[in-house]
């Protein structure tokens, strides 16, 4: 008689400290060995066949949108997976997962379309993608292992789609996030069941913002912590009232956010009327920092007025962040899909590189997109 024995083996790497580039945190492999009687096969011959390993993903931008979705889905539905993020506009970030048979990946607030190729070899290798976003998709693949909660309506974030799948269950958190992501009027709408004073009601926006904020740079460098760091941060809080209190990364990003907003306060626009107005801030990592935030409340404190806003890189050319008028919500998106590397949402969009030669060009393409 053969006898057979099975082992599990788990292996598991610490989370703390651990970020995008790391293996999967944790995996099973189960091995079965097979000890026949004949002396020939004494040896013990593990069938590899019989190996089962299953691997999380959690894939999100690294804005407040992003880490306030899966901090959502998380609390709800714990899971020990690889994080995947990166600055605000590394958005190509599915292509970083390997995965396979059985895997299983959540997708959280980066364009589907951004990340098309990448999904669908990962769905064609068996795995399963739970895929939540805002942003312009193109046409949706239509596969049994995708599930897509999909919707580029101009007043929802990933975070508030998050918060309907969930039924409300951590809506301070979904809130926080319409606020970072400058959603104003969805944010306070969303807010009425929680029925906060304005205080708190502030403060949620405060936290949205400075979350949002912390995601803004060229590389990871420029930031004060990597969004995978943030998340893990702010992941042992279902209270965001308790982590602004008690979590000393609050305090760093509030005062870092006040910092930098001084600053690019006292930089002069280029251009300025009723209907447009573009900035250009230096080559500093303040600028890269302060870029997306300080668009966004040059928007809310001019809602009749479309803003562009250009921050010198290093080696010439501009990092470009665009926002319609508040009033329409529209334009931002084809604007900057007019040039190669620009993408976003109808009310904000940016463009990656653009080439100092072009500044002009985009100028003229900026006050026609939004001249009335
Ligand atoms: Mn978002």
């Amino acid at each position: 008689m053969a006898q057979v024995f099975e082992w599990e083996i788990l292996f598991r790497t610490e989370s703390a400290g651990h970020c995008a580039t790391f293996p999967p945190l944790e995996s099973r492999v189960l091995v079965r060995t097979v000890i026949r009687p004949a002396a020939c096969a004494m040896i013990p011959i593990p069938t590899t066949k019989d190996t089962f390993a299953m691997a999380f993903y959690d894939v999100f931008n690294g804005d407040a949108d992003g880490i306030c979705a899966l901090h959502q889905l998380r609390l709800a539905e714990p899971r020990d997976s690889t994080l995947i993020t990166g600055v605000k506009r590394d958005i190509a970030l599915l292509g970083r997962v390997q995965a396979g048979d059985g895997d299983q990946i959540t997708v959280l607030d980066v364009s589907l379309d951004k990340n098309r190729e990448a999904l669908q070899q990962l769905l064609d290798a068996g795995a399963d993608v739970l895929y939540v976003d805002h942003h312009y998709a193109g046409e949706i693949p239509d596969h049994p292992r995708l599930e897509a909660l999909i919707n580029t309506a101009p007043d929802v974030c990933t975070s508030l789609l998050v918060n309907g799948r969930l039924k409300g269950q951590y809506l301070p958190w979904a809130v926080a996030a319409a606020f970072g992501d400058n959603l104003y009027d969805s944010a306070r709408h969303a807010a009425v069941p929680l029925n906060l004073a304005e205080n708190r009601l502030k403060a949620l926006e405060t936290l949205g913002t400075c979350i949002n904020y912390n995601g803004y740079g060229a590389t990871e460098a420029d930031l004060f912590f990597h969004p995978a760091q943030l998340y893990r941060r702010l992941h042992p809080f279902a209270d965001p009232f308790q982590f602004m209190a008690e979590e000393p990364a609050f305090a760093t990003l509030r005062d870092g956010y006040a910092e930098d907003m001084a600053r690019a306060g006292s930089v002069q626009p280029e251009s300025a009327d009723d209907q447009t107005a573009l900035f250009i801030l230096p080559d500093a990592a303040w600028a890269r920092r302060v870029s997306g935030v300080y668009s966004n409340e040059l928007a809310r404190n001019h809602p009749e007025r479309a803003h562009a806003l250009l921050t010198a890189k290093p080696d010439g050319g501009y990092v470009v962040s665009v926002r319609a008028p508040v009033s329409t919500r529209e334009g931002a998106d084809d604007l900057c899909r007019a040039f190669p590397s620009g993408g976003g949402r109808k009310a904000a969009a940016g463009i990656n590189h653009l080439p100092v030669e072009d500044l002009e060009r985009f100028e003229k393409a900026f006050r026609a997109a939004f001249a009335r």
